[in-house]
């Protein structure tokens, strides 16, 4: 195989992004026809029919008494922490976790420290969690990254004895188990992200998972300015709601679930086989713990490869392959963090090596076959190894050119 890097021409005409929307032509169907009706019905939003049923499906899915539907799973946590009486203390989050998990910490006035991980699972180390306890910690939020769970009875544990919070960021895991326990089943309340880029959507969206009635009530009363009774505000709420059209985008998706799964999980395989023997190569394990939907495939390009992580991304950058680097660099490491709290990047070695050497593939492709599609990629990260001596140069002639441009 030729590479881009080389002859100039991608192998993908259009850019393959990791998370592009999976929208299947059935699914667009279903969405039209749900739509209509809501239109049809002149009811739109504020609790209608289509977000009452998709409660009622995601719940049932869960295997959980109630799954709250509110507009993003950022609010979602947020809702929560006020829920839970959470608006002070410091919150044990996971070094490898999107933003925006500290983020709605800070926005109901907690504060945070960062855990680190555990280097196979990537989800946060029970033990480094108990050693990051503090007397003002109130909260513990594992994140069960690309769906692998972090060990929440090991966490539960811990934060039981002494009387710390438990609620985990499941944005990744819908559909996903642990030991055949899902999200909201491990006697914690968790938030689920219905993103676009999730393996299930409803454009922007997400869910709190629980079984305590109580709490799902108080969630549904702050989804809606707090309104608690009809006519009566009892408590400070905002507004979280999730219109018709959202909810169709919802259920127009779940009858193509199973379908999905089955085409990501034998994308994983295509990668998995394409990649075998590679040395350096290093897969992320997802699906030995429990079910997986597959959404994410992360590698880890180690020493052995011969080429650094940062030159494998350039040479798929220029296939049009635009992968992500999930989390790197962390949010201990990023700018609002590292102003704030400049000494939380240390003590993380774990999190720092997994984040330094991940890659991940995509796992959706826009007019491109995907198990071919797959084959393609992993061709080009065997051709790159194949060829580091070529491919090295043409790195350091690149960055030599940009310095003296620059310069
Ligand atoms: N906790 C965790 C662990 C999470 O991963 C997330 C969200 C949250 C909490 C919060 O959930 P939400 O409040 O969002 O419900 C994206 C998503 O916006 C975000 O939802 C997601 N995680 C995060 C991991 O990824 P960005 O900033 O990376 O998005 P963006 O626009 O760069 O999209 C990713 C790729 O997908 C791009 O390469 C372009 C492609 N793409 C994206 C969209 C939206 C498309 O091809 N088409 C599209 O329509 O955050």
């Amino acid at each position: 195989m030729e590479l881009a890097i080389h002859t100039g021409k991608p192998h993908f005409e259009i850019t393959q992004h990791v998370g592009g929307p999976i929208v299947e032509p059935e699914t667009a169907a279903r969405f039209h026809r749900l739509s209509d009706e809501a239109f049809g019905r002149n009811y739109l939003t504020n609790n209608g029919p289509l977000l009452r049923t998709l409660e009622e499906e995601v719940a049932a899915r869960h295997r959980v008494a109630h799954a709250v539907v509110v507009n993003n799973a950022t609010i979602a946590q947020m809702i929560l922490l006020k829920a839970m009486g959470l608006d002070r203390g410091e919150a044990v989050v996971s070094a490898n976790t999107f933003v925006a998990t500290p983020h709605s910490c800070l926005w109901q006035g907690m504060k945070v420290r960062f855990a680190d991980i555990d280097p196979v699972t990537l989800a946060m180390s029970a033990a480094d969690f108990e050693r990051k306890i503090t007397p003002d910690t109130t909260a513990v939020i594992p994140t069960h990254v690309f769906g692998v769970f972090a060990d929440m009875p090991a966490i539960k544990t811990i934060a039981d004895r002494r009387g710390i919070h438990v609620l985990a960021d499941a944005a990744h895991a819908f559909d996903c188990d642990r030991a055949g326990i899902m999200a909201g089943g491990f006697g914690a309340p968790e938030f689920i992200s219905f993103h676009a880029t999730k393996f299930f959507s409803t454009l922007e969206g997400g869910a709190i998972v629980t079984n305590d009635d109580e709490l799902a009530r108080e969630l549904r009363a702050l989804r809606d300015f707090g309104h608690d009774r009809p006519g009566e505000t009892g408590m400070l709420g905002i507004n979280a709601k999730v219109s018709e059209i959202h909810a169709a985008f919802g259920l127009a998706s779940l009858p193509a679930l199973e379908e999905r799964r089955a085409l990501l999980e034998t994308i994983r395989q295509t990668y998995i086989d394409e990649l075998s023997g590679v040395s350096g190569v290093r897969i992320h394990p997802i699906g030995a713990d429990g079910r997986n939907n597959f959404r994410y495939f992360a590698l880890f390009v180690e020493e052995g490869f011969g080429l650094p992580r940062d030159v494998v991304l350039e040479v798929l950058k220029r296939e049009n392959i635009a992968i992500q680097l999930y989390f790197y660099p962390g949010c201990q490491r990023l700018g609002y963090y590292r102003r704030t709290c400049p000494e939380m990047v240390e003590g993380l070695p774990e999190a720092d090596r997994a984040l330094g050497s991940i890659l991940c593939l995509p796992t959706s492709f826009v007019h491109a076959e995907p198990i071919a599609s797959a084959r393609a990629i992993a061709a080009v990260i065997r051709t790159a190894q194949r060829r580091s001596g070529e491919v090295m140069d043409w790195w350091r002639a690149m960055h030599d050119s940009q310095f003296t441009i620059h310069n």
